[in-house]
């Protein structure tokens, strides 16, 4: 078979890629390891920066973003049992959408599959080819050959693209916590996302819908799920979300699971003809909620990019990597902040320094709470940096 990009990996990123280049008539295929039910299975990522959506409605993609997405004009940070509003739309003019990343991967694949695209599922073995040539390919275990002009590594942090660029390299860092997230069948109680610092550790209130509530506790990394029954994570949170006068209501558990946490960047996005989209370039921790973001501006660029390429502009390709690069360190640095600012570290066997470290952090909130300056500063980050 010959193709002109053939895109490897079915999440938001390889599908988003996919309708950009259809709309160009460029040709694509897109080879995804897991099958399709595990694909559309997945909860992860639930907030849409302005930037996001509007590519997607540029694209047509967003009816389903319309009639289900739910717009935040801010997010509540919360210390002390206290909690406070950072009001993005009147601070920066802009605001973000709570629409999960399941319902978004379900409507692009519908709309692939609507329009007759070419997406495999199951395909095992697949490697990329002489990427640093003209003309690169894509074999799979079953002996299928792809020859194409583009490969784009859209597999996430594990996929087989990165590792295939010779000499990559990879500046990075875990953390000493997870976090463990609950999907529960119970209206969210709140009508903004709450961002919580306790002495038991942070805690997150969002959801997925008017029905649906998500919420996250930091845990320890080496914490199973084993060890935390639904009436001890609903404890936990009470606990932890708990400010007087409110009332964190309680439902059915649906899904429960702990994701450890890490910042990572790949040294290049691009080799030869081979291109790093998403998380096969780059995680965040997902305090500032930029990972699923940060693969809808990567291709939002490397679509534009290949347009450009096949119109006889090479300039903006060329460029890729650096710009992309560019604009994920300043995401990594907020993701960071976010994180250290909300999280309590136990690292240290000391009980001075972490008490010294708890409560310079209360400083910090309070100083971000309380300057308009430092507020502006939050919102526009968590917002979206333009793409
Ligand atoms: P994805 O979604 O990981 O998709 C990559 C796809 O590539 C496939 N794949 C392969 N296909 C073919 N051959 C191979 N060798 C392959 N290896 C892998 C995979 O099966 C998969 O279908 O990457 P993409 O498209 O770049 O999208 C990025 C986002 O998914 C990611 O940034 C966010 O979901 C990160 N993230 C979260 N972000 C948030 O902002 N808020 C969250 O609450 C949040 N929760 C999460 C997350 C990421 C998680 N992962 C990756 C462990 C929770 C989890 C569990
Ligand atoms: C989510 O709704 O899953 C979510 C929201 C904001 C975050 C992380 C996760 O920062």
């Amino acid at each position: 078979m010959r193709t002109q990009v053939a895109i490897i990996g079915a999440g938001p990123a390889g599908l988003l890629l996919g309708h950009i280049l259809r709309r160009a008539r460029i040709g694509f295929v897109i080879l995804e390891q897991r099958s399709r039910e595990h694909v559309l299975g997945r909860i992860r990522a639930g907030v849409l920066e302005q930037g996001s959506i509007d590519i997607l409605r540029g694209l047509g993609l967003d009816a389903d973003l319309k009639a289900h997405g739910l717009t935040h004009h801010g997010i509540y940070l919360q210390y002390e049992g206290q909690r406070h509003h950072i009001d993005f739309l009147e601070l920066v003019g802009r605001t973000v959408t709570v629409y999960g990343q399941q319902a978004l991967v379900k409507h692009l694949l519908a709309e692939h599959d609507r329009l007759g695209a070419d997406v495999r599922f199951e395909v095992d073995g697949i490697a990329p080819h002489d990427i640093d040539c003209d003309n690169p390919f894509v074999t799979t275990a079953e002996g299928e050959r792809i020859d194409c002009e583009f490969i784009v590594g859209a597999d996430g942090y594990h996929g087989v693209c990165r590792p295939s660029i010779p000499g990559v390299a990879a500046l990075e860092r875990d953390y000493p916590y997870a976090w463990l997230g609950i999907r529960a069948e119970v209206a969210p109680s709140t009508d903004d996302l709450i961002y919580a610092l306790h002495p038991q550790g942070f805690a997150m209130h969002s959801m997925r819908s008017l029905e649906v509530s998500r919420l996250y506790l930091q845990v320890d990394p080496s914490e199973s799920i084993d060890e935390w029954p639904d009436g001890r994570i609903w404890e936990q949170l009470q606990t932890r979300l708990g400010v007087e006068g409110w009332t964190l209501r309680e439902g059915t558990i649906t899904e429960k699971s702990i994701t450890p946490m890490r910042s990572f960047v790949a040294s290049t996005l691009e080799y030869g003809r081979l291109f790093l989209v998403g998380d096969a370039g780059h995680i965040v921790p997902p305090t500032g909620a930029k990972g699923l973001n940060s693969a809808i501006a990567d291709v939002a660029l490397l679509g534009r990019s290949l347009v450009g390429q096949y119109g006889g502009d090479t300039a903006m390709l060329a460029r890729y990597s650096a710009s992309a690069l560019a604009r994920q360190w300043k995401v990594q640095q907020f993701s960071q902040w976010m994180t250290e600012m909300l999280h309590v570290h136990r690292e240290s066997p000391d009980e001075a320094t972490r008490a010294f470290r708890y409560r310079s952090q209360i400083g910090q909130l309070e100083y971000t709470t309380g300057s308009r300056h430092a507020q502006a500063a939050l919102a526009e980050q968590y917002a979206g940096l333009p793409f």
